[in-house]
């Protein structure tokens, strides 16, 4: 049996690859299993810098949860397919790392939704996005309703969720779901140009950047506001902040090593 999730190093980069093509990539318990325990290690990885997330083959990025493997399941099982989604969901979040979903194709349910989790998407401009579960009589269950409306706001995650509808990869940018777009041959080339660029910032910079932006979507503001006031303090008891700031005055590049 193929692996299901193609793990590739590109300098302080690394790609993930979901690899069930014929599938469109659905994701069944093994790829859960795979992206949780490839996202803890490379939380603990101090050599990896950012990481992309996509799909196999030409066709999707991840077309939902595999409905093959849930169609007979029932509420307990659901439950733990839940809690199991909810860990990779996790992961991603408490990964130090960026990570940034290359969506080359269709990004449908749950596939959306570990897009949603990741901190950027870029999207291929043929790619096509949303939360068809209604039309499976389910419910975006992954995050989805949360996530898309904190980032869209109610009414077109209302629309979305309800409708099941799907939408291309232009509106999605005019939502600001995704964040750039690519022509689909150039998707690669463009996705990894970013993480490069992200890989080469400051480790510490980035992590604290990321923890503050989850506390910020989640609490009120006065917390929010502490929680950044204490990260940008943090930044200043690490070497990166000295070499940062040395870098500009001094008109060279920065050299960041995450201490
Ligand atoms: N699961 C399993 N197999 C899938 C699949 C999926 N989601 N999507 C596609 N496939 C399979 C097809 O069955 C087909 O397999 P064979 O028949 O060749 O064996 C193969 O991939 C190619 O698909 P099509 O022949 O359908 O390709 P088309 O180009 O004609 O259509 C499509 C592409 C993406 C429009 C279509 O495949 C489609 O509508 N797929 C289903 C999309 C969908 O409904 N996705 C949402 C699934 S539900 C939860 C968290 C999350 C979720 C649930 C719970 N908890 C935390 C509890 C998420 C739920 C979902 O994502």
């Amino acid at each position: 049996m193929s692996e299901v999730l193609i793990v590739e190093r590109i300098g302080a980069v690394e790609r993930l690859t979901i690899n069930r093509p014929d599938a469109l990539n659905a994701l069944n318990t093994a790829v859960r299993a795979a992206l949780k325990s490839a996202f803890e290690r490379i939380t603990a990885d101090e050599s990896i810098r950012a990481v992309i997330l996509t799909g196999a083959g030409e066709k999707a990025f991840v077309a939902g949860a595999d409905i093959k493997e849930m169609a007979n399941i029932g509420p307990r099982e659901a439950e733990a397919r839940s809690r199991a989604t909810k860990t990779v969901h996790d992961a991603i979040a408490r990964c130090p790392k960026p990570v940034i979903a290359a969506i080359n194709g269709f990004a449908l349910g749950g596939g959306f939704e570990l897009a949603l989790a990741c901190d950027i998407r870029i999207a291929a401009d043929n790619a096509r996005l949303g939360l068809p579960e209604v039309k499976l009589a389910i419910l975006p269950g992954g995050g989805g309703t949360a996530r898309l409306s904190n980032l869209v706001g109610p009414a077109i995650a209302r629309a979305l969720c309800l409708s099941g509808d799907l939408i291309s990869a232009e509106r999605a940018f005019q939502l600001g779901i995704v964040t750039e777009l690519a022509p689909k041959e150039l998707l690669d080339e463009v996705v990894l140009k970013k993480a490069e660029t992200l890989a080469a910032l400051s480790p510490v910079a980035l992590a604290q950047i990321k923890s503050v932006l989850d506390i910020a979507a989640n609490a009120d503001l006065d917390s929010a506001l502490a929680a950044e006031a204490k990260a940008f303090a943090l930044c200043f008891a690490a070497e990166d902040q000295k070499e940062g700031m040395a870098a500009f005055i001094e008109k060279r590049p920065a050299r960041f090593t995450g201490r």
